[in-house]
């Protein structure tokens, strides 16, 4: 009689099991049934985008034309760089072999893209800012791509896309993608927040860190204080707090991505309040601030606008901004309560003067 094989450890196997990002989704849905594929399939074809502009961010200091800007203007009024156009353009080839995606919108196109042959099975919209944290390009830091997908809804006929004018709790997946010395790709379907590594010797994002979850505090604040002036006073206030109280440490990169990747696994608050000349913020919901607040609450923290949840907020248009409060649960309800107290003081104020 042969005996079942026995693996020998000679410091020859894998250092982990190799779970691969399709192998996951279908693991988390326990299922092989079509929307399992189609899930499946659609992050397959994120994680390929994301590998292509990882290729190109490696090389980018060696490649004509890679680097700097186009000289155009983005519907958001800000210079386009060539890095953002490249990043573009790969997420809408990868989605138009897909088959699944008949819409893309992304904070470089003034209006949703549609792929035209994709749209009588595609029941899918892929959002996404393709290159986040531009202004890292050119000095070779660390910068990412955010994505978020909803089921279409209705036939969108008039090719208006007004279903996507709804709350970010019709987002059936979200994530992002981080190009620092690793790649890492952090997903939700809505059960629990995944990382995996990319392995450029296998070409694979290989799970890194299942079931992530935020710590409910940190000692990490991160917010551009350049704007200190500009903000309202009750955010003002909650800064000169920090200051004043041991175990708290500012770290700001310039990228939302990796600045909520170091939240995400050590916990701590991101901030980009409103300012008095953008008093909504400078992040997009649809494709930024939405899939991060989806991503965050799966990890046990929260997402606010200061006055409201992230996930509750409806844009009025694609390119609507919103204020953000993102990470440990404690610490962004610290924050809000910095703005309650603010308004209860503005309205005893008013009262008392009429
Ligand atoms: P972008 O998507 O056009 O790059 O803008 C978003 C970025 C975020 O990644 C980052 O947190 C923020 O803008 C930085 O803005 P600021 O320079 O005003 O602090
Ligand atoms: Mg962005």
């Amino acid at each position: 009689m042969v005996d079942a094989y026995q693996p020998l450890d000679h410091g020859l196997a894998l250092d982990r099991d190799c779970t691969t990002l399709s192998r996951h989704v279908f693991q988390q849905l326990q299922n092989f049934g079509p929307d399992a594929q189609d899930l499946s399939a659609l992050m397959n074809r994120i994680a390929l985008a994301g590998k292509l502009i990882a290729r190109r961010l490696s090389r980018a200091g060696l490649m004509e034309g890679a680097l700097g800007f186009t000289g155009e203007v983005n519907v958001q009024g800000e210079s386009v760089k060539k890095m953002d156009v490249y990043a573009n353009e790969v997420f809408i080839s990868a989605f138009k072999q897909s088959g699944l995606v008949c819409r893309l919108a992304s904070e470089e196109m003034e209006k949703p893209y549609y792929i035209p042959e994709n749209c009588p099975i595609g029941r899918y919209t892929l959002l996404y800012d393709p290159i986040d944290g531009s202004s890292n390009v050119d000095i070779n830091l660390n910068v990412g791509s955010i994505f978020s997908i909803r089921q279409q809804e209705g036939e969108d006929t008039d090719s208006t896309a007004r279903d996507l004018l709804q709350n970010g709790r019709k987002q059936i997946a979200a994530g992002y993608i981080l190009y620092g010395p690793s790649t890492v790709l952090v997903y939700s379907i809505g059960k629990g927040v995944h990382a995996f590594t990319l392995d450029p010797s296998l070409g694979e994002f290989i799970l890194s860190n299942e079931n992530v979850q935020i710590p409910q505090h940190g000692p990490i604040y991160s917010v551009n204080e350049g704007n200190f002036w500009q903000w309202d006073d009750s955010i003002r206030d909650y800064i000169r707090y920090v200051h004043r109280h041991e175990g708290y440490t500012a770290r700001y990169s310039g990228a939302l991505v990796g600045d909520i990747h170091r939240i995400l696994f050590q916990g701590g608050v991101f901030l980009y309040p409103g300012t008095l000349k953008k008093p909504e913020g400078k992040l997009r919901l649809l494709y930024e601030t939405a899939p991060l607040a989806f991503l965050i609450e799966q990890a046990g923290g929260r997402a606010s606008t200061g006055t409201q949840e992230i996930l509750d907020v409806v844009p009025d248009r694609i390119h609507a901004r919103t204020p953000l409060i993102i990470g440990s649960k404690e610490d962004v309800a610290l924050v809000e309560s910095f703005i309650q107290d603010k308004a209860r003081e503005r309205e005893e104020k008013f009262a008392a003067s009429r």
